[in-house]
């Protein structure tokens, strides 16, 4: 980076910085650190080391000046907007998020979406390079930096890099359509460890190596031959989670207690609260939810006010087609429902399409009875997770689906396959009617799985296979 002397021996490359750029009254221009796991996690792992994060700050055109927050240093990618077109709504969110999460829409191939996503990744890695110390460890996250190990790696074979895939790695039989599936392998063989949220995701990433790259695997190693020499790369699961005991503190503060009443209230204090809260993706299962609820109301297995449901849809992504489309489709469906059983004062779905501060998130979840967590394919879902954690009570049920990567984890939930509508209405059902005592000891457990699990842990972990990667000195 021009003007960049100073080097770190920690380095995060994301996409994103963890801040938002605000502007107040006067017009002053400052950042706030975005509250979110990563950023709490990188904390914990920044205590005591230099770091610094390389990441675009949310708005195309020119990248402002690097600058540090919060003890940490960060340095600005530039997009410009047809790079934010063709990157990152294009390449990254049209054509690898459906190719990863099962083709649940069909994915779009643009050759010149996969140029800009190359450019990009290469601008990243120049910007990882220009702060990185001599023998620096460098952490690069997620799906839309795939090519930026082996970019680190040419430029500074003397750094360690690993990387961090926080969706699915789908099954070779997928990723094989990718007409870039070399290029994408090639880029993330740069890095010495690769990081997935699940067993299955790390061995379709290996069995994509030894199929469309005949490259010779072990366990869980792949062996790269190029002419300086055989590399050993490892690929294994570090399921991601939450800051814990942040979340839970906040959830046991007397205001987030009685916010949590207050919302139960204005709902008229109904026998069963139902939640759902997911960005507004067509990975989250939310259509496939409301039409179980649709069939339970028509049913008269559930009804307003004595059961009230809520759900929260984070507006998302909606400059690409497949995610207007799907606003359309839910938000249809929702008004369906509303106009045959809602009553004056009793809607049968309250539909909110708004991001939320933390302690109003924690509240909710205090509130509701039941959350419904249903996608059809995720990489983790931190909202099962999160609310789990407000449950210090050890209230509440939580509906989980087995294609959630928390699944793997959250034995004791409510399990769906919410392709499944019939035994989603059962298990929504079961759910609402379990006696307390017993939902008590599913939660009890869940959260201790969360406590020992937390994200500290699981960056900890991640540091430590990556300082252990086989071709540095481990086994
Ligand atoms: P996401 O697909 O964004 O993340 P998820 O894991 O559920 O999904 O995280 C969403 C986060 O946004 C949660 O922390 C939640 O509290 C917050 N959130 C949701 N709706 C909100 C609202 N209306 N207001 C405020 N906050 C809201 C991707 C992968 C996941 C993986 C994560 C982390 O798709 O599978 O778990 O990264 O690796």
């Amino acid at each position: 980076m021009p003007g960049t002397k100073q080097k770190f021996d920690l380095v995060i490359a994301a996409n994103r910085l963890p801040v938002d750029r605000v502007v107040d009254a006067d017009g002053e221009v400052s950042w706030r650190t975005s509250p979110g796991g990563l950023v709490t996690a990188m904390e914990s792992v920044m205590r005591g080391r230099e770091g610094a994060w390389v990441g675009w700050a949310g708005e195309a055109g020119e990248a402002p000046q690097p600058f540090e927050q919060d003890d940490m240093f960060l340095n600005p990618v530039a997009l410009s907007e047809d790079e934010v077109a063709h990157y990152y709504e294009g390449f990254s969110n049209d054509t690898l998020w459906p190719i990863y999460h099962d083709v649940i829409v069909p994915a779009t191939f643009h050759r010149f979406w996969f140029g800009a996503y190359e450019a990009v990744n290469r601008r990243f890695a120049e910007a990882v390079c220009a702060v990185a110390a001599k023998g620096a460890t460098v952490w690069v996250h997620d799906y839309q930096l795939q090519l930026v190990p082996a970019m680190v790696r040419e430029m500074r074979p003397d750094v360690r890099i690993g990387w961090f895939n926080h969706i699915p790695f789908p099954p070779v039989e997928l990723f094989a359509q990718l007409p870039w599936r070399r290029a994408i392998l090639e880029g993330l063989l740069g890095a010495d460890y690769l990081g997935f949220q699940r067993v299955a995701d790390a061995q379709n990433f290996i069995r994509a190596c030894r199929q469309l790259l005949s490259l010779p695997t072990k366990g869980d190693t792949v062996s790269e031959s190029r002419s300086e020499g055989a590399r050993r790369i490892r690929a294994s699961a570090v399921p991601i989670s939450i800051d814990f005991k942040g979340l839970e503190e906040l959830a046991r503060r007397p205001e987030t207690q009685a916010r949590a009443k207050e919302i139960r209230a204005s709902l008229g204090d109904p026998e069963t609260l139902i939640l759902g809260v997911d960005r507004l993706d067509y990975t989250k299962g939310i259509g496939h939810r409301i039409k179980a609820y649709g069939e339970l109301l028509a049913e008269d297995r559930v009804a307003p006010p004595r059961q009230m449901f809520v759900q929260v849809a984070t507006p998302s992504r909606e400059r690409v087609d497949a995610y207007r489309d799907l606003r359309t489709e839910i938000e249809g469906e929702v008004g369906r429902l509303n106009g045959e059983f809602s009553s004056i004062g009793a809607p049968a779905v309250q539909y909110l399409h708004h991001s939320y501060p933390r302690d109003e998130m924690a509240a909710l979840y205090l509130a509701a009875d039941v959350l419904l967590v249903t996608p059809l394919r995720d990489g983790m879902n931190l909202v099962a997770k999160e609310y789990v954690t407000c449950r210090y009570d050890n209230g509440g049920a939580l509906v989980l689906s087995e294609f959630t990567g928390a699944y793997h984890e959250l034995h004791q939930a409510f399990v769906c396959n919410p392709h499944d509508i019939e035994g989603l209405k059962q298990t929504i059902m079961r759910a609402i009617e379990t006696p307390a005592k017993e939902k008590a000891r599913l939660m009890r457990a869940m959260r201790r799985r969360v406590a020992d699990h937390d994200v500290q842990h699981w960056a900890a972990r991640f540091l430590d296979n990556l300082a252990n990667a086989p071709e540095r000195g481990g086994v």
